[in-house]
């Protein structure tokens, strides 16, 4: 009850921060996207991870509240770098109770006339397990972002057990391998085979595949190898709220 209150103050005081953690070309080494991640500046726990405070801010309902901030927030950093000469995607992470309120559409509507940005640059992340239990309203307000021409992409694949029907019956624009798969990449030499998997069936969905939580050079040659298209995490840079867009990575 006490951190539902302070996190009801939150938004007004100015306590959360974003951070973003860029997204790497595995061809050009350049920064393509960058995934908006949610810190809570608190005033006596100090700075607090989403895993501390989002399961409140969903069970709450607060989660859409601070959730259309962060799109607004996002959405303003993108325009500034597409004006500043760096047109970027901003890859924002919805939560299911975000996903399920009925206000998502509209609150993706203000975030992009607010800021003047192309919709184009504007990257939603819906977890596998909202793809998971797809009915025909998930399927429908999924087409309906689409239909704004915001791109899509489903985060930590791999871990759920996803509803392949469903990434065929709705425009997405990426899949995002799961960080626990891409940590176990030439772990076990025997086998090796789940990651070609996805990066198989991405390909044959014609969909973007992206790599999260890549933490060394051999993960990122492997990859590479395997036709992935993009990749993220330790090797190329952590999370900041002032990332570098313009260094090029390997
Ligand atoms: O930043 P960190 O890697 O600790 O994030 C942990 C989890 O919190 C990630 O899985 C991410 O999906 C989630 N997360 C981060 N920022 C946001 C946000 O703004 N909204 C929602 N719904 N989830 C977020
Ligand atoms: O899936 P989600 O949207 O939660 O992913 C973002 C989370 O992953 C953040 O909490 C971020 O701090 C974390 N993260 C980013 N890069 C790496 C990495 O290379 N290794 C590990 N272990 N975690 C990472
Ligand atoms: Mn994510
Ligand atoms: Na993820």
């Amino acid at each position: 009850v006490q951190m539902e209150n302070n996190l009801r103050q939150a938004i007004a005081n100015n306590e959360f921060v974003i951070e973003y953690q860029p997204e790497i070309s595995c061809e050009t080494g350049q920064v393509v996207g960058l995934e908006a991640l949610l810190r809570w500046r608190h005033p006596e726990r100090g700075m607090l991870a989403p895993d501390e405070f989002l399961p409140v801010a969903e069970s709450s309902g607060l989660i859409v509240p601070i959730g259309e901030w962060v799109l607004q927030q996002a959405c303003e950093q993108a325009a500034r770098w597409r004006d500043d000469g760096h047109p970027v995607c901003v890859a924002v992470n919805l939560s299911n109770a975000q996903f399920f309120h009925n206000d998502l559409l509209a609150c993706v509507d203000r975030a992009l006339a607010r800021t003047g940005l192309e919709a184009r640059y504007l990257d939603l992340e819906i977890t596998e397990n909202v793809i998971m239990n797809a009915d025909e309203v998930t399927i429908g307000a999924v087409l309906a972002l689409a239909g704004r021409g915001v791109q899509l992409t489903i985060d930590d694949f791999g871990t759920g057990c996803s509803n392949l029907s469903f990434l065929r019956q709705v425009p997405l624009s990426k899949l995002k391998i799961d960080r626990t798969l891409v940590g176990e990449i030439l772990r076990d030499l025997n086998d090796d085979s789940i990651v070609p998997a996805i990066i198989a069936v991405a390909r044959g969905l014609k969909l973007r595949v992206i790599a999260e939580g890549v933490e060394t050079e051999e993960q990122l040659r492997f990859l590479r190898q395997h036709g992935c298209d993009e990749y993220q995490g330790y090797y190329a840079g952590k999370a900041s709220v002032n990332p570098d867009l313009t260094s090029p990575h390997r």
